[in-house]
């Protein structure tokens, strides 16, 4: 009996390999136990084995399978599928063709393809309905499991790519597993990132080799998967990502009594230009500075109550530190604020940054407008330097852009200039498997703008934009739990864009207005009397 298509559940997909078995397991003990605890499909994957044991494995995998109801694909060999008569067959782009697979093995099996770009899922899209019932998109991550790879991993940002091409190429019929370096660190992560701009499509489930595989104990490793899959939140920060757009005076004196409050230490990996300001703007916002990159104190530093992050990429710090700090912060689920200082200026910047983003989950990522249109994929070309460039573009393209960043990293994004734009696209920092995640598309999503007519004076003194970075990691370190993350980051824009202009009215030039800034953020922070501030929000 063929196991029927529409019944597949992709969401726990083993892949073998007899190559990593641990001491005093087989392949069979540990495809068990995973088949036990929550595997939903199996595939046998067994590159240097000879066929006759090949097809002794396949019988005995399949068996196993069978007690469990769970579906059994080959890898790769269409014969040793057909002779054993399995549910299907996963092929790779240097494989036999799909046409000709699926020739072979009739309309009824699954066929599986291994995906990495949108190429391919045109083409796939142009072959129709009957050809391939679902795809592998890596690899997500590094990973040992595959020798030689050839290609490099796409991040949860090449998977969005692929899930965006599927929804444009209307090919609804083709269900999507990710695959590579997945292990319970981040599959929460990708299952909350990964979904196409339309909002239509999440990822249907994830495949594993080595973390079963290779697992002491597979059972436990397979039922930790499972809880990760079956559960629908991310919780990678304690506050609360419910809000309203229309955030009132009321909305703002309440953030800022919490940070009053709570004292929040912001930990700063930034440029050297920015950390003499940046110290005395976290001064001026009741909270405490310190300047880090050293890897050995970072998740001391991540463990201090209301501890936030600044990561700023203007100086280039070495990649390992401020992975080190990203990882210890999100496992200890304290906010980071990360702003990646020219982008695409050089080639070195572009792969620290997107090394960065792919790397872990941010409460807030903060751009001048080049870099978030270059993050959101929408001007053409590298940025010249660090500074913004052209300010004279549209605002219906910057919202768009800044929708984008948000709804892509599943952050808060804010754009600056003249004009701010903020989107929420933390989506309640929920998840859910399968077709569609019901919720609003990029295009649909929170955003605001905060405007106060031009204060030219910002771009004449240094490290102002930057420090915005600090009173965002500020708000946001200091909000108690449950605290509203959206409303600290709109107050902080509002009340550093309120400082600029209440300093620019007071000082006599660049050089005192740097002084009078300091002093209008210690004034309006300590007043705090939101509804004195001179900068306003717009739903947009
Ligand atoms: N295919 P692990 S990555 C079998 O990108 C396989 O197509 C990949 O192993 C692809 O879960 C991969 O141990 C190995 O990282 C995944
Ligand atoms: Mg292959």
């Amino acid at each position: 009996m063929v196991f029927p298509k529409d019944k597949v559940d992709y969401s726990l997909y083993l892949v073998t390999d007899s190559t990593m078995l641990p001491e005093g397991t087989t392949l069979y003990s540990q495809v068990e136990a995973g088949l036990k605890n929550g595997v939903t499909l199996v595939q046998l994957r067994e590159k240097d084995t000879d066929t006759k044991i090949f097809i002794e494995e396949a019988i005995a995998v399949q068996k196993l399978c069978k007690a469990y109801d769970v579906p059994l694909i080959i890898n790769d060999r269409i014969d040793v599928a057909l002779a054993i008569d399995a549910d299907g067959v996963h092929v790779g782009q240097s494989d036999m063709p799909i046409p000709m697979v699926r020739q072979l093995l009739g309309p009824d099996k699954i066929v599986g393809w291994s995906v990495g770009k949108t190429s391919e899922v045109e083409t796939l899209a142009q072959w129709g309905t009957d050809m391939v019932d679902y795809i592998g998109i890596g690899m997500v991550f590094p990973t040992e499991t595959k020798k030689n790879p050839r290609k490099s991993p796409m991040g949860p940002t090449g998977v969005i790519d692929i899930l965006n091409a599927l929804e444009t190429t209307q090919a609804t019929w083709c269900r999507t597993v990710a695959i590579g370096g997945l292990h319970p660190n981040n599959i929460p992560r990708v299952l909350y990132q990964c979904v196409s701009h339309n909002g239509k499509r999440a990822l249907d489930g994830i495949s594993v080799v080595s973390d079963i595989m290779a697992s002491d104990d597979a059972g436990a490793s397979t039922k930790i998967l499972r809880g990760l899959l079956d559960y629908s939140k991310f919780e990678y920060i304690p506050l609360d990502f419910s809000h309203q757009e229309n955030i009132t005076s009321k909305d703002i004196k309440d953030t800022l009594s919490q940070v009053q409050k709570n004292h929040p230490l912001v930990q700063h990996m930034t440029n050297k230009v920015h950390q003499n300001f940046g110290a005395n703007v976290t001064l001026a916002l009741g909270s405490s500075p310190i300047m880090s990159e050293v890897p050995s104190e970072v998740d001391e530093l991540a463990s201090v109550p209301n501890a936030a992050l600044l990561l700023n990429t203007g100086s280039v710090a070495p990649v390992e530190a401020l992975k080190e700090a990203v990882r210890a912060y999100n496992e200890r689920k304290r906010p980071i604020i990360f702003d990646p200082v020219g982008y695409s200026a050089t080639q070195t910047r572009l792969t620290l940054n997107n090394t960065l983003l792919q790397y872990g989950q941010y409460t807030c990522i903060k751009g001048n407008s080049g870099e978030i249109l270059s993050l959101a994929k929408l001007n053409q070309g590298k940025m010249r330097g660090v500074d913004a460039g052209d300010d004279k573009v549209d605002k219906a393209l910057l919202a768009r852009a800044t929708r984008l960043v948000a709804f892509t990293y599943k952050t808060i994004a804010v754009c600056t200039g003249e004009y701010d734009f903020i989107a929420d696209g933390t989506m309640s920092s929920s998840y859910r498997l399968g077709h569609g995640v019901g919720e609003l598309s990029a295009n649909d999503i929170p955003c605001v703008m905060i405007e106060d007519g031009p204060i030219p004076l910002m771009e004449k003194i240094t490290a102002s934009g930057c420090s915005l970075g600090t009173a965002i990691a500020a708000l946001v370190g200091g909000l108690s739990p449950n605290g509203i993350a959206f409303n600290a980051v709109v107050s902080a824009v509002l009340l550093y864009k309120s400082a600029g202009k209440l300093a620019s009215l007071n000082c006599r030039g660049s050089g005192s207005f740097h002084v009078h800034l300091i002093d209008a953020l210690d004034q309006l922070f300590t007043t705090n009397d939101p509804s004195s501030w001179t900068a306003k929000v717009e739903i947009v």
